[in-house]
């Protein structure tokens, strides 16, 4: 099941058929261990909405409001091996490679719902930056207890030579207006999501192709409950919180961002995030 943030309410998708959920609060319904459940529980009553797509089209708002949205670092090899090679000149390269193989993760503050946009929306990479990308992330939906109830799309949009000047300017690199994209919607499964989940990353400049990358959750080195469990240690999230798992595709060197490119990032079954480089 998939569940969107409309302007005209909560939207559930289950088999191609739309049900709209109106006067629920985003927050306080996102926010429960039993979300599945109550999901199929709500629909089970309910006839399908005929406009489903529609609201889609032109109401589809990012999934988050008061949630707080935290990522993950240096999860997967090839993370490792990027961050080595840009901080090499700083000194930092070391840095990189002890958090790769501790037992203590890599976790930072990314972005609240005024700093992160949704599906259709615009990105911005920093004037201050010479180098950026896109982070194409798997993201959890993670309760106030900790349980990881739904799955969706994140963009951790990265300034490459600010954070490779000083790992110190990480807050920097990261978390500016227009830093995080989220969307379009969540997906909701009884079930833990398998290895084979693959993440694509396609970036188009004027109707070209310019960077094409995948790679799939097998590759990840940690667990996902494990960044969970690490995140909630000593955080609490009064309206559960979103978490970004990192990234295991990185263009190469000589590739950076540029106004108007357009980022798609496909991780099925969730869907398809898009947004444009503003
Ligand atoms: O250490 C810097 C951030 C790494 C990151 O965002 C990632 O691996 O996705
Ligand atoms: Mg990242």
């Amino acid at each position: 099941m998939k569940l969107y943030r409309t302007t005209a309410g909560v939207l559930v998708e289950k088999n191609k058929n739309y049900y709209l959920l109106e006067n629920y609060v985003w927050d306080r319904f996102i926010n429960d261990d039993n979300l599945f459940a109550k999901l199929k529980g709500i629909i089970k009553v309910m006839e399908p909405t005929e406009n489903g797509l529609e609201l889609m089209k032109g109401k589809l708002l990012a999934p988050i409001q008061g949630q707080e949205i935290w990522a993950s670092g240096v999860t997967y090899f090839n993370s490792k091996l990027a961050r080595q090679e840009e901080s090499e000149a700083a000194g930092g390269g070391d840095f990189y490679a002890r958090v790769y193989v501790a037992d203590r993760p890599e976790l930072f503050f990314k972005a609240t719902a005024h700093r992160c946009v949704g599906a259709g929306e615009q990105v911005r990479i920093r004037k201050d930056s010479t180098w950026n990308v896109p982070e194409p992330e798997l993201t959890l939906l993670i309760t106030s207890s900790g349980k990881i109830v739904g799955y969706t799309i994140g963009n951790d949009m990265s300034s490459r030579s600010i954070e490779g000047e000083n790992p110190l300017y990480l807050p920097q690199a990261k978390t500016y207006d227009g830093c995080a994209a989220i969307g379009p919607g969540i997906y909701v499964s009884e079930w833990d999501l398998p290895e084979t989940i693959e993440i694509q990353l396609v970036i188009n400049r004027n109707g070209d192709t310019v960077f094409e990358g995948q790679t799939n959750l097998g590759q990840m080195k940690r667990k996902l409950s494990e960044l969970a469990a690490w995140l909630v240690r000593e955080l609490s999230f009064p309206n559960g919180c979103f978490l970004m798992t990192g990234t295991g595709i990185i263009p190469p060197k000589e590739f950076t961002l540029e106004s108007g490119d357009e980022i798609r990032i496909t991780i099925e079954p969730i869907g398809t995030l898009v947004n444009v480089v503003a």
